[in-house]
């Protein structure tokens, strides 16, 4: 454990400095913030009303919309003179969002990802290979920052160059790969292609988010690279990565509670649900200057467990994230979360976890179709064998989901390979 003061701390005094931070972080906005202060008002309440934690859900909820509307720095609660540093999301489905930390947030968000790491397996002997994207995207100098405060020795590549990224692997002798897990894959890929057996090289840890991914995925990335395989979560609104991040039990992500406290909610109603209920994630950051969040709706889907954890950490966990609400494809009125089918065809076998959902529209008709690359093996065996794989498909979505999809197998290496966030879905029926 990096803090265990903090990570394992008794739950009724968790609560307590929860409760403390909280009153902080809403007397900080309101008084400076107008654009919260008439939110809050137009629901008739202020910061006073709040007596305890559970008083949370009297406060309004704030979406990517809030910070839109306020683009860039309009819900900044720090003067510029005290922000040192801006990242921002691609924009590419709208207005792009800003986020800013002054120079005690870098320290914090440092602190939640030197968490991570270790939760990861890492220590100041690690040599950490960052190949998240460096720049305006969180991910890399997020885990940079991270891996320097434990003291570990940081490989700062970046996204791409797959080839070199092998090659630096091999000879600086990297032990932790940071990447998203799409990524990983493409590079356990070129591994085999390199002909290199992961075995020679000295990893033994990843740690992967930014995505959606299976347990099926864990499964193949760690017999691929012969890793152990964390799943770390976090969102820039939020701080970053660093919001929770899996430990050896590999069963759920510990959620850094000293600095955010975490809600499930009825996506629909907006109705806050009993724990162990899947639901959309909602955070309120805690001890965040330049960009404190009030009960943020992240869009992820997933479920809390308070339960404590055999590693020792008293932090309530979340299950690994299903998928976002606004990635839920509804076809012909069934809800559908790309991981569901990336699940089947982990599970059916003879494919590559490579693949891509289409759906259209035929008349007034949703066509779904699932696009997958079979393995090399598989392909060069004959015709029948490709059929009967087909098939299997095709029924298995059809049991487990309940609807029809047209299946296609394509060759080995022909869906285009990610090096951050995989794109798995192409909805025509917008566009
Ligand atoms: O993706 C931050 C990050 C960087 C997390 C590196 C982990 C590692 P954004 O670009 O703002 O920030 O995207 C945030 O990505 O709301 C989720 O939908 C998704 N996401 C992030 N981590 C996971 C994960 C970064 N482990 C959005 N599992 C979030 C599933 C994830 N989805």
């Amino acid at each position: 454990m990096w803090n265990p003061k903090y990570e394992s701390m008794d739950r009724e005094e968790l609560e307590r400095l929860q409760f403390l931070r909280l009153k902080e972080t809403l007397e900080r906005i309101y008084q400076r913030l107008p654009y919260y202060k008439e939110t809050f008002h137009k629901k008739g309440i202020e910061p006073g009303d709040i007596k305890s934690l559970e008083d949370i859900s009297l406060l309004p909820f704030f979406t990517k919309e809030d910070l839109r509307k306020n683009y860039p720095y309009g819900l900044f609660a720090a003067p510029m003179s005290e922000v040192v540093r801006v990242h921002s999301s691609s924009g590419t489905t709208g207005i792009p969002t800003v986020v800013g930390y002054t120079a005690r947030d870098i320290e914090t968000w440092s602190e939640l990802m030197a968490r991570t790491l270790v939760n990861g397996g890492a220590s100041r002997d690690s040599v950490i290979q960052i190949a998240y994207g460096y720049g305006l995207f969180t991910g890399g100098l997020g885990a940079h920052y991270g891996a320097e405060k434990i003291g570990a020795t940081v490989v700062p590549i970046s996204g791409g160059q797959t080839i070199r990224q092998v090659r630096i692997m091999k000879d600086f002798g990297t032990t932790m790969l940071a990447c998203t897990p799409s990524y990983a894959l493409y590079i356990a890929e070129t591994i085999e292609e390199m002909e290199i057996n992961p075995a020679e090289l000295k990893l033994k840890s990843g740690v992967f988010g930014a995505e959606p991914w299976s347990e099926g995925m864990r499964q193949v990335i760690e017999s691929r690279l012969q890793i152990d395989a964390f799943d770390i979560y976090g969102l820039s609104e939020v701080i970053g990565p660093g919001v929770s991040s899996e430990c050896a039990q590999k069963n759920g992500l510990h959620i850094c509670e000293d600095h955010f406290i975490a809600e499930i909610i009825d996506p629909a109603t907006g109705d806050v649900l009993s724990n162990g209920t899947a639901g959309e994630l909602v955070l309120t950051s805690i001890t965040k200057e330049a960009l404190p969040v009030i009960r943020y709706r992240t869009g992820d889907i997933t479920r809390l467990d308070r339960e404590p954890c055999p590693c020792g950490r008293t932090h309530a966990r979340m299950e690994k994230v299903s998928g976002r609400s606004d990635d839920m494809l509804i076809i012909r009125g069934v809800n559908v979360f790309p991981s569901q089918i990336e699940t089947i065809l982990l599970e059916i076998g003879n494919t590559e976890p490579h693949y891509q959902i289409v759906v259209d529209r035929q008349g007034s008709l949703d066509i779904m179709e699932v696009w997958v690359e079979v393995s090399e093996q598989m392909f060069s065996d004959h015709i029948r064998g490709l059929e009967s794989l087909e098939n299997a498909i095709y029924s298995e979505i059809e049991n487990v989901l309940g609807i029809s999809a047209r299946v296609r197998l394509v060759e080995p290496k022909t869906i285009t390979r990610s090096e951050g966030k995989a794109r798995r879905v192409i909805d025509k029926r917008t566009i």
